[in-house]
């Protein structure tokens, strides 16, 4: 069969957060670009996984001209609540940083910014096989796949990896040049959505003897939870009365409802550097992974993206290569001080091991002085809500 060949500026390999976010900041800049997407569109659009966004990600939303149903439908909060030793203590995220974070799952993101991608008219292609990246090396690297079968070829300037954990852009980085930095922890999370009022106005972090939770929400009627469990746990060993009897001892209380999905999170910390090879930008997951404790999984890839929007826009626009040649060296900058504190959340709330019984001590002496100190919680605080933009 016949190869169709094209030719774009920006190819774009993956339409999560990160490429989808790309492809609009790029448009709005007069960039052209191509989005390649293995999966349907309904599956991106129900893909349920990440929840909070840093204000500075709500900014940069809105700054992309995404954030129309967000402002309508986000859940704003002013604070988070930690539970130890059987009582909760609240942490004023506002009173400590002045900002907030706002609750707004990853896949309404996603549906948005689909809606505005196919609004303008520029090719985001779904189902594309075999997806191959080539000549990254050099200033004509090309992309192939199948589309329905038929061999396409595409031309590009640049080729943004936005592929996630388990696609081909961080493969196609000769492995002599890269260099992984990685943990892995003992535990996984299952998580649930129910239909049940959130049984906290805000977020609850619970550490408990028999393992971490977290109460969260997607509106005032659909519960968000999660429970650490078995990093391989098969889920036929948790029916729902576990499932709730477990929520209920390690938050205290919980609203029961009709669990409407179950699934289980792998808990990594992962980084990729560097985050570029010749014409090749690695952006989100395709370059790193933290575990969800910290929140920080979406919004690390719009920071990502946020530094590869204006390198790009300055290279097309100015032809001036600066910015591309820093853009590894900035984004890591960041991403180092997210894994650092999403490592931190994790260890604090964590059940390590049944033998240990030095680490729970230190656990309780570190949440206790957190509670009591304000120059804790205003450190607590200020990553949470998001540190400042390089760029
Ligand atoms: P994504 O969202 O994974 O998007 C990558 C896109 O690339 C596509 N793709 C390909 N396309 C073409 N050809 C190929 N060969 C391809 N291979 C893959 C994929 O189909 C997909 O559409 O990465 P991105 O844009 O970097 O966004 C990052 C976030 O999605 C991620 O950091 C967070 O969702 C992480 N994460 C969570 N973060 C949190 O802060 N809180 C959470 O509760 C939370 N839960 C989760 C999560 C990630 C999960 N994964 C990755 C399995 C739960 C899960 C299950
Ligand atoms: C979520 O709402 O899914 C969520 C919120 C906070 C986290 C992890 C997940 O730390």
């Amino acid at each position: 069969m016949r190869t169709q060949v094209g030719r774009t500026q920006v190819g774009i390999v993956g339409a999560g957060p990160a490429g989808l976010l790309l492809a609009q900041m790029l448009n709005r800049e007069g960039i052209d670009s191509v989005v390649l997407e293995a999966r349907s569109r309904s599956h991106i659009e129900s893909r349920i996984r990440a929840g909070l966004l840093e204000q500075g990600s709500v900014d940069t939303l809105a700054e992309a001209g995404l954030d129309a149903r967000l402002r309508r439908e986000g859940l704003p909060h002013d604070g988070l609540a930690l539970r130890f030793a059987g009582a909760s203590h609240r942490i004023d995220l506002q009173a400590l940083t002045g900002r907030r974070v706002t609750i707004y799952g990853q896949q309404e993101v996603v549906k948005d910014m689909v809606a505005a991608r196919l609004a303008t008219g520029r090719p985001l292609h779904f189902g594309a096989e075999e997806v191959a990246l080539h000549d990254i090396a050099t200033d004509r690297p090309r992309l192939t796949w199948k589309q329905e079968g038929v061999p396409q070829e595409l031309h590009c300037d640049v080729i943004a990896g936005c592929d996630g954990f388990h696609g081909p852009s961080r493969e196609a980085m000769p492995p002599e040049i890269l260099r992984i930095y990685e943990r892995t922890y003992p535990f996984a999370w299952l998580g649930i959505l129910a239909e049940a009022p959130p049984v906290s106005p805000e977020l609850l972090y619970a550490r408990h003897e028999e393992g971490f939770a977290l109460a969260t929400m997607r509106s005032q009627h659909l519960s968000r939870l999660y429970l650490q469990c078995a990093p391989e746990e098969n889920l036929a060993l948790w029916p729902e009365e576990r499932i709730w009897q477990a929520l209920g001892t390690r938050l205290g209380a919980v609203n029961r409802g009709r669990i409407v999905q179950k699934g289980l999170t792998a808990m990594r910390s992962y980084v990729a550097e560097p985050m570029r090879h010749g014409r090749l930008f690695l952006a989100g997951d395709a370059a790193h992974i933290v575990p969800p404790t910290g929140a920080k999984g979406m919004n690390l890839a719009i920071a990502d993206v946020r530094v590869l929007a204006a390198a790009l826009t300055s290279f097309f626009r100015q032809g001036d290569q600066g910015l591309m040649d820093r853009y590894s060296a900035i984004c890591l900058q960041r991403i180092w001080k997210v894994q650092r504190f999403s490592w931190w959340m994790t260890a604090l709330l964590h059940r390590f091991s049944e033998e240990d019984a030095f680490e729970p001590r230190v656990q309780l002496a570190e949440l206790d002085y957190l509670v009591h100190s304000e120059a804790a919680r205003t450190a607590l605080a200020e990553q949470y809500v998001g540190l400042p933009y390089d760029i």
